[in-house]
């Protein structure tokens, strides 16, 4: 996958070089660039912001910087796809983990990062007639800029991507996989300060370690994500027998 990041903070992604991510650019899984914004500007400040039309607090991001960025970054007519642009902000749809899957199947994300209170419309208005343009939002607060959510949705993503993780098992077990958050986990030793690993994960009872896990992810979901059961599919928690 290829993957190009547009902000006027680079420094932001040198976290992209450690861990599976630096592994994954290192074998070639993910061509990723990180690009200064203001390499797009041409006055002596470097300037990419100015004061919003119809007043209001705050500075927006100057449409011309973007708009040449976006022309040096989407590939012309030589038969490459056009990306997916991608742009952090409050305003987006939510990042779920089937955002993420349905973007690990890309094969060029474009990612626009805003700061101030956002880049002028029409830079994305434009976009949209040459490329899918998203806006994505992490959850319901205010970030400085779209920086951190766009570390954060390429963590999401790179995981998923083919051999970037050892044990592509764990992709089905985990929370959010199948809309439950995945049960407790422990590891030796048995006991640990007075707190016991249950006895039932030590049984070596496979069937009755697959049903105690499973109650115990229905537990969990209803205690701290009530919407998660009330999204389910109707008798998702029988065995398929009908009965609980
Ligand atoms: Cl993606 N960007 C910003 N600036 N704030 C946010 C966000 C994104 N998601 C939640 N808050």
């Amino acid at each position: 996958m290829r993957v190009d990041i547009v902000s006027i903070f680079p420094e932001y992604f040198a976290p992209l070089d450690l861990s599976l991510i630096g592994k994954a650019r290192a074998n070639g899984t993910l061509r990723l660039a990180v690009h200064d914004l203001r390499t797009w500007t041409h006055d002596v400040h470097r300037t990419v912001d100015d004061t919003p039309y119809g007043g209001g607090p705050g500075m927006v991001m100057r449409p011309e910087p973007w708009g040449e960025a976006l022309d040096a970054l989407v590939p012309g007519a030589d038969g490459e796809p056009e990306p997916r642009l991608l742009v952090p902000s409050p305003v987006g749809v939510r990042f779920t983990q089937a955002l993420a899957h349905e973007l690990a199947a890309e094969s060029h994300l474009l990612f626009a990062c805003g700061r101030y209170e956002g880049i002028d419309q029409r830079v994305l208005d434009h976009a949209a007639t040459r490329m899918r343009v998203t806006e994505v939002s992490l959850g319901d607060y205010v970030l400085f800029g779209g920086e951190v959510a766009v570390l954060v949705i390429l963590e999401a993503v790179t995981r998923l991507l083919p051999g970037v993780l050892g044990n592509a098992g764990s992709l089905d077990e985990e929370s959010h996989a199948h809309g439950l958050l995945e049960a407790p986990m422990y590891t030796k030793p048995a006991t640990w300060r007075g707190h016991e690993v249950p006895e039932v994960l030590r049984s070596g009872d496979h069937g009755r370690i697959a049903r105690w896990r499973r109650d115990e992810s229905l537990l969990r979901t209803a205690a701290r994500r009530p919407d998660m059961i009330a999204a389910l599919p109707p008798r998702a928690w029988t065995s398929g027998t009908g009965r609980p």
